[in-house]
């Protein structure tokens, strides 16, 4: 395996970390998730089952930016004026309160409201795309993939939540786009710990049928070893 290529121990097989082709893709760790208030508490979920994904993210990110590879955020949100709020989706579930109205972190899911913004503590640092995103998965309608394929991006390293909405529909929507993904489980969340099962199951089974899954340790000690020996990536600016 060339130098620059980092097996990584993952299921269903190791997986080859070409760190000339690969960047890290954060989904959607917007307070809207991950605090009270927010479009995942307006669904009735327990926002707390998220936060255990923070830190490892904040490690692992720290990490992949130490090695100087490339970074990229997703948010689901829609325009203020709602016209890329397909009907169905603000009915959805029935609630007194839906995506557009006020609550306590501003509009529900609405793009320059407090509650959508990342946060704090995974915040994007310059340079780091942020893709703004109607639907759950992040290629469909926004320029995701025309970055990835300006940048010569190949493989995706991919954390965030939920694991099987958002997270699982961008896996999927990469893999049929030919992007190889690993999927990092102490990095994903879900507001239902099976389902989080599940879906991680579903990505590596039949020989890994949408990618491969691994703990986030595993990626920090490879480029730990890395940059040890001498590795740091030349920065490439990515416009945000
Ligand atoms: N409800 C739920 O689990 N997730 C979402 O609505 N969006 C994302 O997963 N980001």
């Amino acid at each position: 395996m060339s130098p620059d290529v980092l097996p990584i121990a993952a299921e269903p097989y190791e997986f080859p970390l070409a760190l000339d082709r690969c960047a890290l893709l954060i989904i959607d760790m917007q307070r809207d998730f991950l605090e009270p208030g927010g479009f995942g508490a307006m669904l009735g979920n327990d926002v707390s089952l998220l936060r255990r994904t923070i830190e490892p993210n904040r490690q692992l990110l720290a990490a992949w930016r130490a090695s100087g590879l490339p970074v990229l955020h997703t948010r689901e949100g829609h325009r203020s004026d709602l016209a890329d709020l397909p009907p169905s989706k603000k009915e959805r579930g029935h609630g007194a309160v839906s995506i557009g109205d006020s609550g306590p972190m501003g509009r529900i899911l609405v793009r320059g409201e407090p509650g959508h913004d990342i946060i704090g503590e995974l915040a994007p640092a310059p340079g780091e795309p942020v893709i703004d995103k109607p639907g759950k998965g992040a290629f469909f309608a926004t320029d995701l993939q025309a970055i990835l394929q300006s940048r010569g991006i190949r493989q995706l390293v991919v954390t965030g939540v939920t694991t099987e909405v958002c997270v699982h529909t961008t896996v999927r929507e990469a893999n049929d786009r030919g992007y190889e993904c690993l999927v990092l489980e102490d990095c994903a969340g879900s507001y239902f710990p099976e389902f989080h099962a599940m879906a991680l199951k579903m990505i590596t089974a039949q020989g890994g049928i949408f990618g491969w899954v691994a703990p986030s340790a595993n990626v920090i000690a490879a480029l730990d070893a890395h940059r040890d020996a001498g590795f740091v990536k030349t920065k490439v600016t990515m416009a945000s």
